[in-house]
């Protein structure tokens, strides 16, 4: 079996991860570790970031041997307000402590009759301890809930809904958000990926 250490100290990825790659033994990112520096300006950058700041750090103070390193940088990007928060979804509205009020402020950001469109973003960074970093990506299209809806999943889950769907990502099953979200696509991309180069 795989062992990768999960560079994320989101609750909500680590549960995801757990459930959509239940093959692979996932190490948590330890609480004694530093912060991961995320500054680039995209997805992708921050994803090779985060993933490579903690096979550095793991070098020095891992405690088992690991197979690679796996980092996430995701997003909602909304169409009306230019592709934000974007690669800033974990800094959106840092004045308001939780994402039920977060949600709000971003839904009243948006003019009435404004289009709705959005998309959830993962781009996914593996750092194999045996080769060069790569990175593969995803998304999910779809559109702004009129009201926040639902208390599963996590973030921005209550406000979106994806294509094809009448129900948002916090109303949806989590074995449903699963089938079609942004970070199950990405895990399909890193599981081809890991065959090819295997
Ligand atoms: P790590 O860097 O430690 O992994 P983070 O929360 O800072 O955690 P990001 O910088 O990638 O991670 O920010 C992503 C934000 O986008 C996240 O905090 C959520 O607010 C939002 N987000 C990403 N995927 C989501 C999902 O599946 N459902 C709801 N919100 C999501």
């Amino acid at each position: 079996m795989l062992k990768v250490l999960l560079a994320s100290r989101n609750a909500g990825k680590l549960r995801e991860f757990a459930a959509l790659l239940p093959d692979v033994t996932l190490v948590p990112w330890p609480s004694e570790a530093p912060e991961l520096p995320e500054t680039g300006a995209f997805f992708q950058d921050n994803a090779l970031q985060k993933a490579e700041g903690a096979a550095a750090w793991w070098r020095e103070h891992g405690t088992e041997a690991i197979d690679g390193v796996l980092a996430d940088d995701s997003g909602l990007c909304v169409d009306a307000l230019w592709g934000g928060p974007g690669v800033l979804s974990a800094r959106f509205a840092p004045d308001l402590p939780t994402y039920r009020d977060r949600n709000r402020r971003l839904l009243d950001m948006l003019p009435e009759g404004a289009d709705r469109t959005a998309r959830f973003v993962c781009v996914l960074a593996c750092a194999p301890s045996t080769g060069p970093a790569f990175t593969v990506g995803a998304s999910v299209e779809g559109r702004l809930a009129l009201e926040p809806r639902g208390e599963g999943g996590f973030g921005y889950d209550p406000i979106f809904i994806p294509e094809g769907s009448d129900l948002t990502f916090g109303e949806l099953p989590a074995d449903a958000k699963h089938t079609l979200s942004h970070r199950a696509r990405a895990c399909a991309a890193l599981r081809e990926k890991l065959a090819i180069l295997s």
